[in-house]
């Protein structure tokens, strides 16, 4: 045997528990990835491989782009490591100088994390204590929504709504409740863009302000659009409706732009795609094109400013050992840097008519009963297989994968979220790809 079919034999074996994997099923037949550059993978065997996935909605100006890795490189041995506690290094903030240059107004602050499942702790625990320095101690709960994905930890698994992601640990955190998910298939099946019908789900917030009563309601979580359940693009007027019932009440509103930040829906950051201004929200993966781990939550300034009135001393005790690493910084300013002179941030508004277009075009192909869009970002839905759901997505994706086009499936939807360098042959192969995956799918 050759050492590459010795290497794959030894998986069955293998020491790596991998995350969110069926462990037997891949350990039997991997898929193995070993060189990336610009939109493309390269399997262990050498077949290229188009990226349709920005590895994990992470690769937004695409894989191992000179500048950042340069940048990288450069710090990794100037600098390793330095702590942010009682400490501080210029590169971290520099970065937060940065990046609250591409924010929206009145974004000037940022919070280091070191991934998006400690932003949106981060970003929770934050609103909690914002409310208390201020005197209203009272705001402890904390609202999320149906089909929602803020991560793992215990805040985000708790505001998060994938049942299966919740099930197995317990009890989880107090006093959280959710409002109902946006999917709404009878009457937005196959929208462009935005969806015409749904405004009105956002109203469950004022129920549960009626329920609770809204002085307990410390802060609302919501993806801008929900990435992970299967691409849900937010109904028209609907986040403008949680906004103004968020105010109305007192209640902060947190995005979690994890996925949707940094250019995926053809604005830097989702809120300015859809003209709604959350009080904090989270970001990761494009934060530094996925190269480092990293993370940030953006805070308004007023928010900011309210602890910094508090009384001397350490204002927030949160914060991780990595908060601010210099080598994430590096990667994140490279990242900055890629995207500015590429213009990337703004780049997918270009493509948004010509991937809407290709992404509609599979509408009649069989099994396909959605197709979502918005930015560069595609979900199609898939009939599930009576009596096994999730298998048909499944294989379709494994045939596309063999046939050189890398996408993600959650259940039997796809999503589609390729680097912002994209060209439109590209977009072409992929959808025909897809459409050939799906179409050969019993
Ligand atoms: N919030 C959102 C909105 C996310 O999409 C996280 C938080 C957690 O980030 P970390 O860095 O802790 O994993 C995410 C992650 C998928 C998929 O299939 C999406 C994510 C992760 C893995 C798979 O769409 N998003």
């Amino acid at each position: 045997m050759n050492k590459r079919a010795d290497f794959v034999a030894g998986l069955e074996q293998s020491a790596f528990w991998m995350p969110f994997t069926a462990n037997r099923q891949f350990k039997k037949s991997p898929r193995l990835l070993a060189r990336a550059e610009g939109m493309f993978y390269w399997t262990a065997d050498g077949r290229q491989v188009l990226d349709g996935t920005a590895g994990l909605w992470c690769v937004n100006a695409g894989h191992c782009r000179p500048k950042i890795v340069e940048a990288v490189r450069r710090q990794v041995g100037e600098m390793d490591f330095a702590p942010t506690f009682q400490m501080g290094h210029p590169i971290a903030f520099e970065f937060a100088a940065r990046l609250a240059g591409v924010a929206p107004p009145g974004f000037s602050r940022v919070f280091f994390t070191n991934s998006g499942s400690e932003s949106a702790d981060t970003a929770l625990k934050i609103a909690l204590a914002y409310h208390r320095t201020r005197g209203e101690a009272g705001r402890y709960r904390l609202i999320g929504r149906e089909r929602g994905y803020h991560g793992v930890n215990f805040g985000g698994m708790a505001v998060g709504g994938i049942a299966a992601n919740k099930k197995m640990f317990g009890p989880g955190v107090a006093g959280v409740d959710h409002i109902r998910h946006t999917h709404d298939l009878s009457r937005n099946s196959f929208s462009r863009g935005q969806p015409a019908h749904g405004a009105e789900f956002a109203d469950e917030l004022e129920r549960l302000c009626a329920l609770h009563d809204a002085s307990s309601i410390a802060a609302v979580i919501v993806e801008p659009l929900a990435g992970s359940a299967g691409v849900l693009v937010p109904p028209a007027g609907y986040l403008e409706r949680l906004r103004e019932i968020c105010s109305r009440h007192g209640i902060l509103l947190i995005f979690d732009e994890v996925i949707t930040g940094f250019g995926r829906l053809g604005k830097p950051f989702g809120s300015q795609r859809f003209g709604v201004m959350p009080d904090l929200f989270t970001s990761a993966k494009g934060l530094t094109n996925g190269t480092v781990p990293m993370g940030a939550v953006f805070i308004k300034d007023s928010i900011y400013e309210a602890f910094m009135q508090g009384p001397a001393g350490i204002e927030l005790f949160h914060g991780y050992t990595y908060s601010g690493h210099p080598v994430a910084c590096a990667a994140g300013i490279g990242t900055l840097d890629t995207y500015e002179e590429e213009g990337l941030l703004t780049r997918a508004a270009s493509l948004d008519k010509y991937w809407e277009d290709a992404a509609h075009a599979l509408k009649g192909t069989r099994h396909v009963i959605d197709i979502r869009n918005c930015g560069l970002i595609a979900g199609i839905e898939l009939e599930p297989r009576p009596g096994a759901p999730g298998a048909r997505g499944y294989e379709a994706f494994v045939k596309a994968f063999e046939d050189g086009v890398l996408i993600r499936v959650t259940g039997d939807t796809f999503a589609l979220s390729p680097p912002l360098i994209i060209e439109k042959p590209q977009i072409d192969r992929l959808f025909d790809t897809v459409r050939s995956a799906v179409a050969r799918t019993p």
